[in-house]
């Protein structure tokens, strides 16, 4: 087993063939469950300094904004004091913030020095799906992918991360996330901590196994995938901030692989939601807890008094996600708890922070009129949508139309969770039901939704419009080694009455 740590006290294996959420899978595999979680790896010493990624606002080639990115092998100080072969853009480890306007044209030039084909996704981007970036958009070693497009959607926090097919997880894993942040006049106006890395501070989170030399623990768990026992937050253990203001804006971003988050502060006290994964909410919410499930985002308001201490904290969930209890069940992490991030208030002269503002943007409350809407259902069961495996020859969907249509999502298994990412698009989550989950998020515009055992949740869906019926666009789970392993559909959007006319791989170029 890759994760011997985890597996110190209620270990058992499975039997030659099992079954998992109604569907039986071969070969044997194993799978541990243990309610002792162990201290992770790295957080026994003093905090180190949060690392702030660049920000990086390319640079004007006449109207266009250029950004240039370089996919390589690093190494990095992940825990304190060893050093872990990594993979990361300009650096060695993760990639610097991309900041980029509504109505802008921009290009990224990604030239991959890895020694293996990697692709580049805009997590939540509109665009065409030639510059998608999805599996058929390969950049082979020595090669230099440059897409184009023009953002037409309004200011959010969003991501960007490989996405070969089959390799999603793994190259993720070694490091390969940056944050990819939209403003527009919106944001102008609001009164918000604005200054980047000052009081509006990234927060990806991951997390990873280590062997003992350092080195990533990559082998995949046939349940679990690359399931960490260690949190990172931008890319190291034990990180803390010293705030020099007394209100603070963390951009978080679930960018683990396979583990959900359920995030507060250790000193309960309530923070505000201001976004989620597709923008400003219409106004900001105060919650005690946000759950994140992988990819999904939300920024937050955090107020501190001066000297102040708080920390962001992963707690479990009272209900294991709607996961029964029990010997056979998979242990997801849901019981886990982890110390995330420490935030360290300013010093005594630092002013009082205003009234957080009661609108955001209002141009975020109307739902879309989706009652005449096309209707599309999709069932999560396993390692499959609707009994069938990702295949990259397969279109599944074919949108010949500019009206929102409503997706209609379950999750089958009794026992495993999903989620549910749509490239290309933005929804709203109209219903959730099945489930007594209440922790799920689906306030506001998103991309990705959580999905507990047996639930189902009714999206209204706004897509991007570049009709192209070579290139598709992608849907999936997001939890890696689910989507790795086929649970992923293809959709293309082509011109009214025009049919799809796929063209694997051709997403290289316009
Ligand atoms: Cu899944």
């Amino acid at each position: 087993m890759s994760q011997p740590a985890r597996m110190t006290r209620r270990t058992f294996f499975r039997g030659a063939a099992v079954i998992l959420g109604g569907v039986a899978l071969a070969p044997a595999i194993a799978a541990c469950t243990t309610s002792d979680q162990p201290e992770p790896r790295g957080y026994d010493g003093d905090p180190r300094p949060l690392p702030i990624p660049p920000l990086y606002e390319g640079e004007m080639d006449g109207d266009r904004r250029v950004f240039a990115l370089t996919t390589r092998a690093g190494q990095a100080e992940i825990l304190p004091g060893v050093t872990t072969p990594t993979w990361g853009f300009n650096g060695d480890v993760l990639g610097p913030t991309l900041r980029v306007r509504r109505g802008e044209d921009v290009r990224v030039d990604i030239t991959n020095e890895l020694d293996e084909m990697t692709t580049i996704h805009w997590h939540g981007m509109k665009l065409p799906a030639w510059a998608d970036g999805g599996p058929h958009s390969p950049i082979e070693p020595g090669a230099t992918w440059s897409p184009e497009w023009t953002v037409d959607q309004p200011a959010a926090t969003l991501w960007y991360h490989p996405h070969p097919h089959e390799k999603t997880a793994l190259h993720c894993y070694r490091g390969l996330a940056g944050m990819l942040l939209v403003d527009d006049e919106v944001t102008d106006r609001l009164d918000l901590p604005a200054e980047y890395g000052v009081d509006d501070i990234p927060v990806v989170i991951t997390d990873a196994t280590f062997h003992d030399d350092g080195r990533l623990d990559e082998e995949i768990d046939p349940t679990l995938g690359l399931l960490g026992d260690t949190p990172l937050v931008n890319g190291i253990t034990n990180a803390s901030f010293a705030a020099t203001t007394r209100r603070v804006r963390l951009r978080l971003l679930n960018g683990a692989s396979m583990r959900f988050h359920h995030l507060q502060r250790a000193d309960a006290r309530p923070f505000h939601v201001i976004s989620s994964d597709s923008g400003l909410l219409p106004a900001p919410q105060e919650v005690d807890s946000v759950l994140l499930s992988p990819a999904e985002r939300v920024d937050i308001l955090v107020d501190l008094a001066p000297g102040e201490e708080t920390i962001l904290e992963s707690v479990p969930l009272d209900n294991n996600f709607g996961i029964p209890a029990g010997e056979n069940v998979t242990d997801f992490g849901f019981g886990d708890s982890f110390t995330l991030l420490t935030v360290t208030g300013p010093g005594d002269n630092a002013p009082e922070p205003s009234a957080v503002p009661t609108t955001l943007d209002p141009n975020a409350e109307a739902t879309p009129d989706v009652g005449s809407a096309v209707r599309r259902e999709f069932a999560l069961n396993t390692f499959r949508i609707n009994d069938q495996l990702m295949d990259m020859n397969r279109v599944d969907v074919t949108i010949d139309h500019r009206d929102p249509e409503v997706w209609v999502v379950t999750n089958e298994n009794s026992d495993w969770p999903h989620n549910f990412h749509i490239h290309n698009a933005r929804f709203k989550v109209l219903s959730l039901d099945g489930t007594d989950v209440t922790e799920v998020l689906t306030t506001g515009w998103k991309d990705t939704v959580a999905l507990p055992p047996n639930s189902t949740v009714e999206l209204a869906v706004e897509f991007g419009w570049h009709p192209d019926p070579a290139v598709p666009y992608m849907f999936h789970c997001h939890m890696l080694l689910h989507e790795d392993e086929g649970m992923m559909g293809q959709f293309v959007i082509v011109e009214p009455g025009q049919e799809a006319a796929l063209e694997p791989m051709s997403g290289r170029s316009h």
